[in-house]
């Protein structure tokens, strides 16, 4: 299989782009750019603190159109933050050849993606990317550390150490983000927690270098997260799209903020009421952009259904079948690997009898 090696120092330099590269012209951005969206704000912990209701409505109201948010005061330590860009960047200064020792196999979902397996002959994003697993789970306490160590060597533990630090407050952020939005539809606090324990989350640094040709290409395609919530943090680049109202629009860094983007299995579990974000990034062309994406998702094995009180408060049919987190994560990556609609394709081929 032909394997095109995402050289990012060469490729940032080149006046054209090789044509794997290339969007289409309908999905590729445009020149003009686009405008920035006012994206509502959440203070989680004026939240926490009591004063619940203050801005929930709004929050509810994005949730229902487009599915994403911010929200800061969200007791992150800035240090962590800057921590975790310096761990971000010494990671991608490594040599190709130092990367590739955690490099992400073909149906894995973990690792380092920089070269592209012949299958994504086109469309190819102009990024480089690390995941790796983590969860809030007792036996999950050291598996990033776990993972760095095991897959890079002994030398990682520092960065892996950082890494775990930087998930296990996010898994803290993302819980604390459910009890808002189990608010805005109703729900007691903590209602929607359990769902969530002995998670399977997922963590992924993306790096997009510069591109001569930004116009032409996407640092990430178009997609909803499969996952339940992601937590993004951008830095000061810019580059972030959400798609609502028919159009692309810009998401303006807040370092002090993190992107809340409703994921699939999320929009799902609320019955469909809140709804899976479509999002992309763009790049740049004299600047190297980094963004920390946090993806919390439930244990493999937990059964998506809306909460019954759920269903009781919003009166409307169920919007789609009982399915488990592994047959969905399952199915996108053997079935369906397109990121449009994914979740009612995934709905049809279950009513289908899951055939195919
Ligand atoms: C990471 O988690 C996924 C499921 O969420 C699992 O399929 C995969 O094997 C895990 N990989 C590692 C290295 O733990
Ligand atoms: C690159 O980033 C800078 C700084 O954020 C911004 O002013 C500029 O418009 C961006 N250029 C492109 C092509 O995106
Ligand atoms: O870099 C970004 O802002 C978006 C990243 C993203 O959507 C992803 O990693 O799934």
């Amino acid at each position: 299989m032909a394997t095109l090696v995402f050289d990012a120092a060469v490729l940032s330099r080149k006046d054209d782009i090789p044509p794997q590269f290339v969007w289409p012209a309908d999905e590729a951005p445009s020149v003009d750019g686009v405008e920035e969206i006012a994206v509502p704000v959440v203070d989680l912990a004026g939240f926490l603190a009591g004063d619940g209701a203050a801005g929930l409505r709004d929050l509810a109201a994005a949730c229902e159109k487009h599915g994403f948010f911010q929200v800061v005061n969200h007791g992150v330590d800035p240090a962590l933050l800057a921590k975790a860009y310096r761990c971000c960047d010494a990671f991608y200064v490594l040599p190709l050849a130092e990367k590739q020792r955690a490099q992400r196999r073909l149906g894995e979902n973990h690792g380092y993606a920089g070269s592209f397996v012949g299958r994504f002959g086109s469309k190819l994003p102009w990024k480089e990317t690390m995941s790796f697993n983590c969860s809030a789970a007792p036996e999950g306490a050291r598996k990033v550390v776990d993972y760095f160590v095991g897959v890079l060597g002994e030398e990682y533990r520092d960065m892996g150490e950082v890494w775990q630090e930087y998930c296990d407050e996010m898994t803290r952020l993302a819980l604390d983000v459910t009890d808002v939005l189990a608010a805005c539809l109703g729900l007691g606090r903590g209602a929607l927690r359990g769902f969530f324990a002995g998670d399977a989350s997922q963590m992924r640094l993306n790096r997009y270098p510069p591109c001569q040709q930004p116009h032409l290409t996407l640092g990430t395609g178009p997609h909803h997260d499969p996952t339940s919530l992601t937590l993004l943090h951008q830095d000061d680049v810019g580059g972030l799209e959400v798609f609502t109202g028919g159009a692309w629009h810009a998401v303006r860094p807040r370092s002090d903020a993190f992107v809340v983007n409703i994921g699939d299995t999320f929009s799902a579990l609320t019955n469909g009421r809140h709804i899976s974000c479509l999002h992309r990034a763009v790049v740049n062309s004299s600047l190297t952009r980094r963004s920390l994406t946090f993806f919390l998702s439930p244990q493999l094995d937990r059964l998506v259904a809306p909460p019954a009180e759920l269903l009781a408060i919003d009166g409307r049919p169920r919007a789609y079948p009982d399915f488990t987190w592994r047959e969905f994560l399952e199915f996108t990556q053997k079935h369906y690997r397109s990121g449009w609609r994914t979740l009612d394709a995934f709905a049809a081929w279950i009513n289908q009898g899951r055939k195919g």
